[in-house]
């Protein structure tokens, strides 16, 4: 089988919600010689994005959401050791990541809390549904070294979050020490320069990228 036939493999999986057949594309994957990075990108996310198209248009529900939710943790168990593998010697600096308040979306979460962690970041990962309070309370534990937040909302009431994530940042005089990237499906650049963060990015490489610049 064809490198190419392994990750459309990994995707199909995802949008059949084949959760053991996903966890074995994955080791497919490997033993191939796929990097876990491209199993990822290439496969599983192309894969939860065709899943995201067709809830939209009715033709998915819930219930296969959240199983093809399931596929995609049951591959990355087995992808993230391979991706921690490659971790930078050099240390970037800290980043805090979280899902804002009430919004429990995690996978692209994880994925760039991983990636930031490979890439040179001590990652404090609050997980989903957390409070501006949490948040700031974490980031007055660095005592005003510069620290990175990379937040996530995938939804359009979670994003506004993002807002008073900012506000809470000047109010509590943290604004200088704090670079700021936020990102999640709605998240555009307009939204980034409206609510006065640093950055947005629109996948997991990108968003380790970007934040290795904003910190160096
Ligand atoms: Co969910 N859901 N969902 N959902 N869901 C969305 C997000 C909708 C867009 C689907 C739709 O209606 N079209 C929609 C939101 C609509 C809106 O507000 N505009 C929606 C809704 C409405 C809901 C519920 C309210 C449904 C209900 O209960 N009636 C409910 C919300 C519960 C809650 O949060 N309180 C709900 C529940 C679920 C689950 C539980 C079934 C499941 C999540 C499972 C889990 O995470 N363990 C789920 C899923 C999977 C989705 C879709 C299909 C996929 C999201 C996803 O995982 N994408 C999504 C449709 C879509 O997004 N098109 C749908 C794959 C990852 C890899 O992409 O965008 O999250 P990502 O992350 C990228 C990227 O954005 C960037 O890098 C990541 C990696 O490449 N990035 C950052 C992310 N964070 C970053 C931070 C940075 O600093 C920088 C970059």
């Amino acid at each position: 089988m064809s490198n190419q036939e392994i990750l459309n493999k990994l995707r199909d999986t995802i949008v059949t919600q084949d959760i053991k057949g996903c966890a074995e594309a994955a080791e497919e994957a490997l033993e191939t010689g796929i990097s876990a990075f491209d199993a990822i990108n290439g496969g599983l996310s192309v894969g939860m994005k065709i899943v995201g198209d067709k809830y939209e248009l009715g033709e998915l529900y819930l219930p296969h959401i959240m199983m093809s939710a399931k596929a995609m943790d049951a591959a990355m168990e087995i992808l993230t050791p391979e991706l921690e593998k490659d971790k930078a010697g050099e240390k970037i600096g800290n980043a805090i990541t979280f899902v804002q308040e009430g919004d429990i979306h995690e996978i692209g979460h994880r994925l760039v809390s991983i990636m930031l962690s490979v890439n040179g970041f001590n990652v404090v990962d609050l997980g989903t549904d957390v409070s501006n309070e949490i948040i700031i309370g974490e980031i007055k534990k660095f005592n005003d070294d510069t620290v990175l937040i990379a937040g996530s909302a995938l939804m359009t009431t979670s994003m506004q979050g993002q807002k008073d994530t900012m506000e809470a940042l000047e109010k509590e005089g943290l604004r200088k020490s704090v670079k700021v990237m936020f990102g999640g499906a709605p998240v555009s650049e307009r939204w980034i320069q409206e609510i006065g963060a640093d950055a947005t990015a629109k996948n997991a490489a990108d968003a380790a990228r970007i934040a290795v610049k904003l910190m160096t």
